[in-house]
């Protein structure tokens, strides 16, 4: 009887002691479940939870439905959220880097986009390190364009147009060009084209597709303006509690991801495009006329980032350029 004590009082301890070091942490994420950056996170969280043997479990929550996409990265700061995926340049108002992936016309391929990345990179992932988050990996969006309910074949044609914004520099293009900007989440997006509230915005053929924008909006030109980028942060406080195994198994999984992600962004990009095409949509590469204006508008955009994000910024740019 005294044994059969012991023995329960010793399942019980090492029951409480397992549960206690196994963990579940929920991954906040803002887009499309179907979208590759939510699939791809899906994967990750599954590869941790693997390699852990399930002492750390991450659950995603894509579409916004754990907290919306401009919430996620004070979630994540506070910890009311241990690790999230955001789009970086969101926060391009709080500090100029998050915007270094939004200069328009400087990079607009995926290969382009990597080389600034690895010059950016480093410094994007010390500024958030400054805001309690630690970067996991990344990935970028397809190249983005332009999207409209009516034909546009300049900017003349843009003016007092409805744009859905996702950022201060995409808001600040719309000032631009005459547009009236309103900042809106992907999540939220099929909704306010159904209602009138946006009438046209920039992004990538992905979001679209994922959105079935072609019931509202039938024009997509094809710009390749910038490639922006998605980032996996954790906080901080929370990665310094795993142990160096749960470290090692979580930046394994991130690399995965990460080069997992780069090549499923390329894939979508031509399939989106022809989804959007057999939706209905006219998908074209934008006029000469509107390509020259949008040119001009994006060196004022330019100018103007160099100048907010001083030096720090000045240096990225010509170490990009000084390599290609
Ligand atoms: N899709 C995201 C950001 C960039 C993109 O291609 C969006 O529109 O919110």
């Amino acid at each position: 009887m005294k044994h059969m004590k012991t023995l329960l009082a010793t399942s019980a301890i090492a029951l409480a002691a397992g549960a206690a070091s196994a963990e579940t942490w929920d991954m906040p994420m803002a887009y499309a479940a179907t979208n590759f950056h939510s699939e791809v996170g899906a994967n990750f969280g599954k590869c941790v939870t693997d390699a852990t043997g399930g002492n750390l479990e991450i659950v995603t929550h894509p579409s916004g439905s754990l907290f919306p996409g401009n919430e996620i990265k004070r979630a994540v700061q506070t910890g009311q959220a241990n690790i999230g995926e955001r789009l970086i340049s969101a926060h391009q108002n709080e500090n100029p880097l998050y915007g270094v992936d939004s200069i328009p016309f400087l990079v607009s391929s995926f290969d382009e986009h990597e080389k600034l990345w690895e010059i950016a990179g480093a410094k994007v992932a010390a500024a958030l390190d400054e805001e309690n988050l630690h970067y996991l990996y990344s990935v970028p969006w397809p190249p983005q364009g332009l999207y409209f309910r009516d034909e546009v074949n300049s900017v003349a044609d843009m003016k007092g147009v409805k744009f859905r914004s996702y950022s201060t520099a995409t808001a600040r293009l719309a000032e631009l060009t005459g547009m009236l900007p309103v900042q809106i989440e992907a999540a939220e997006i099929s909704q306010a084209f159904a209602t009138g509230v946006a009438d046209s915005m920039v992004s990538s053929g992905a979001t679209g597709y994922d959105r079935k924008v072609w019931e509202h909006l039938k024009y997509f030109y094809i710009v390749d303006a910038w490639l922006p980028r998605n980032i996996v942060f954790v906080n901080k406080d929370a990665w310094n509690g795993l142990d160096d195994a749960t470290k090692a198994a979580m930046n394994d999984c991130a690399a995965a991801a990460k080069a997992e992600g780069l090549q499923r962004s390329k894939d979508y990009t031509q399939f989106t495009l022809d989804g959007l095409k057999e939706g209905g949509m006219t998908v074209a590469p934008a006029s000469d006329t509107l390509m020259e204006e949008l040119k001009a508008i994006g060196a004022t955009l330019t100018e103007e980032w160099l100048a907010e994000a001083g030096d720090e910024g000045k240096a990225i740019v010509d170490a990009y350029k000084a390599g290609n």
